[in-house]
């Protein structure tokens, strides 16, 4: 459920932790792109103000929101990371899609994350349609990829701590 007046791209920036060492990469699905790009900016930008070494910055994409955790998984696997982005928009349509998707990718996300012991933040968009998802990518709901940004930045350190 959203919040009601909540803006996801308000944070209070003396609760964010030093991030200038952190390595993350984003993975972000091509599906619904003009929303997902959106994100994408937003929590690369937000992690880049916050102190990540663009260098250390690793963003790859994927066909679809379906193939998010899967491809966090190989990343995990294949470099030393300290939090890894998921990046996706699903659309609510007229078959029953959304529902399969969506509780697949959530539940893909949680699960890696308790596998591998590496925060897998969710940074997708469930909407019942485009406006509802532009208005959080950017929009006057603010950007869920700033308020993902924000949670890999804090989950990493309460990792390394
Ligand atoms: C097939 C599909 C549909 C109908 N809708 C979306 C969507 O709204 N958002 C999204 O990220 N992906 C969608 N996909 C693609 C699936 O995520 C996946 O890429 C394909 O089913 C292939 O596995």
């Amino acid at each position: 459920m959203s919040t009601p007046g909540k803006n996801l791209s308000s944070y209070d920036p003396s609760l964010i932790p030093p991030a200038g060492n952190l390595k993350i990469a984003i993975v972000v699905s091509e599906w619904n792109d003009q929303v997902t790009g959106q994100l994408a900016r937003g929590a690369q930008e937000t992690l880049i103000k916050h102190g990540v070494n663009p260098s250390n910055l690793l963003i790859m994409q994927v066909p679809g929101s379906f193939e998010l955790p899967l491809a966090a998984r190989m990343l995990i696997e294949s470099n030393p990371l300290d939090a890894v982005i998921l990046i996706g928009c699903v659309i609510r349509g007229e078959t029953p899609h959304f529902d399969f998707i969506s509780q697949a990718v959530a539940h893909g996300c949680m699960q890696l994350g308790l596998d591998t012991g590496i925060p897998v933040i969710f940074g997708v968009l469930t909407t019942n349609n485009l406006d509802q998802a532009l208005d959080r990518a950017g929009g006057k709901h603010g950007n869920k990829g700033t308020e993902a940004a924000v949670t890999a930045i804090k989950m990493a350190s309460f990792n390394r701590s």
